[in-house]
């Protein structure tokens, strides 16, 4: 068994009797309440999931297993002479809690690429939708199509499934899905956006120069990939992606079915589809501007036309974060290292100036500063990768890293079925006294 599946089994079994005490002795203690606001819009700030692999804070924004995204970067293990740690040593992480050392993370590596290889019919399947499909359609599709390889399923069918022993299945598919998705992705760009030009995988490489290779795209952005996959991996249980994935898996579908789902939620504009419309919002801007440096005062004249024509400003607010999100951050002194004269930067530079004053004063969003979206795409612009509607399935595979990593515990800790209640807006009427008689 290698290091990780070992390391993780010890800390399944040390955790477990966490849960269990939590729910028989203390199962009816209250953790919060639920007003009407909350059932009509989107249950906002309702704590009922649980999940120890990360926690965002609203002022401090996220934290990997306790750690911020800086300590993350700072203290896993990376690949000689590179910037950014291995994503796989990443994984390691998540799942265990524990930084990895150099050997553990490079042990993950050589796992990865030995499951790796893409099976034909995804190729197929990829080659045969039609040249309109959104790619991240085609990404959910390939990841679903992958389900008859899951072990999990043929687990739970053998007849002898155990509840104590559905994680290493949950993992193993997992694993798969993980070490197979960046060249799922990268295979469809090609195919898509340059010209059907294919790049083999190349086996002596770990995910993110692996990724960088077959995207044709060269160094830094192996170490962009490895930055890019990290800061989207998760952020908690309750955003649409994860808590997809976790509710299609509560019903003990496989890790195929849920991750296809949770992408799929990913795909909509106020969740992930939000780096794609912070682009193609720019370059409007850009246009309008003329593609000059644009000056503070045309910067807040166009931000009001967007508000006042009731669009949203892309790439701002976020409904739980109370400040800006450390993954803008990062990238943003990303860009300032490796292209700080870059014009589409400027611009996001400006925005950063002007619209949280600009949010505050229109006084509808509860939060005006700009979240991750507001950057990703811009540093992706900046090496070479302009096709926006590619740029969700990027944010695609650095989410599988934590959704997946979270149902693999679900699984450990024997998490039910979800099934909240619903109340018809007559019982609400009826709380609120205000029914019809
Ligand atoms: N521009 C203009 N108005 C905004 C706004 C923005 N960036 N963010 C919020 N608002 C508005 C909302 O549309 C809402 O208006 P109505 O009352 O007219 O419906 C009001 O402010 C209150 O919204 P909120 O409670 O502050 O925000 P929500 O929790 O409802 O929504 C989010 C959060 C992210 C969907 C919203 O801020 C938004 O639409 N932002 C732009 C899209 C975006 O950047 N999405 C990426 C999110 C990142 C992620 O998913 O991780």
């Amino acid at each position: 068994m290698s290091t990780l599946k070992n390391r993780l089994r010890i800390k399944i079994e040390e955790h477990r009797p966490r849960t269990t005490k939590l729910l028989k002795e203390y199962g009816d203690l209250k953790i919060g309440e639920v007003t009407i606001g909350q059932a009509i819009n989107g249950m906002r700030g309702v704590k009922g999931l649980t999940t120890d692999i990360s926690y965002l804070d609203p002022l401090e924004g996220i934290r990997f297993r306790g750690k911020t995204i800086p300590e993350t970067m700072d203290e896993l293990p990376k690949p000689p002479g590179k910037d950014y740690p291995y994503v796989e040593g990443f994984w390691f992480f998540l799942l265990t809690g524990d930084v990895p050392t150099q050997e553990e993370a490079e042990e993950v590596v050589e796992d990865f690429k030995k499951r790796r290889q893409l099976p034909q019919y995804v190729v197929d399947l990829l080659r045969g939708m039609p040249c309109g499909t959104h790619p991240m359609a085609m990404f959910s599709a390939a990841i679903v199509s992958m389900q008859q390889e899951s072990v999990f399923s043929k687990y739970y069918d053998s007849g002898n499934y155990n509840k104590m022993d559905a994680w290493e299945y949950m993992y193993e598919d997992s694993t798969n899905i993980l070490a197979r998705i960046p060249s799922i992705a990268a295979y469809l760009f090609r195919m898509k956006f340059k010209s059907d030009m294919i790049i083999e995988p190349d086996y002596n490489l770990d995910m993110g120069a692996n990724f960088a290779h077959q995207m044709g795209i060269p160094e830094p952005y192996d170490d962009v990939a490895r930055m890019y996959f990290i800061i989207h991996s998760d952020h908690e249980s309750g955003n649409v992606s994860a808590h997809t994935t976790h509710l299609v898996a509560s019903a003990l579908s496989d890790a195929y079915y849920a991750l296809s789902a949770g992408i799929n939620g990913l795909a909509g504009p106020l969740h992930g589809l939000a780096n794609q419309e912070v682009l193609k919002w720019l370059l409007g801007v850009m246009d309008k501007m003329g593609g000059i440096d644009p000056s503070e005062e045309d910067m807040k004249k166009f931000v009001w036309e967007t508000l006042n024509s009731g669009n949203v400003i892309p790439g701002f607010g976020h409904a739980v974060l109370r400040k800006t999100d450390p993954r803008y951050t990062s990238q943003r002194e990303f860009c300032l290292k490796h292209l700080p004269n870059d014009i589409l930067f400027k611009y996001v530079d400006i925005l950063y100036k002007v619209v949280p004053d600009i949010l505050v004063e229109q006084g509808k969003a509860k939060n005006p500063w700009p979240n991750v979206d507001a950057q990703s795409g811009v540093i992706q612009w900046f090496y070479g990768l302009r096709d926006f509607d590619f740029y969700t399935v990027l944010f695609g595979v650095g989410r599988a890293i934590g959704v997946l990593a979270n149902i693999t515990w679900d699984r450990a800790l024997g998490y039910a079925i979800e099934r909240p209640k619903s109340l018809t807006t007559d019982m609400l009427e009826e709380m609120a006294g205000i029914k019809n008689k």
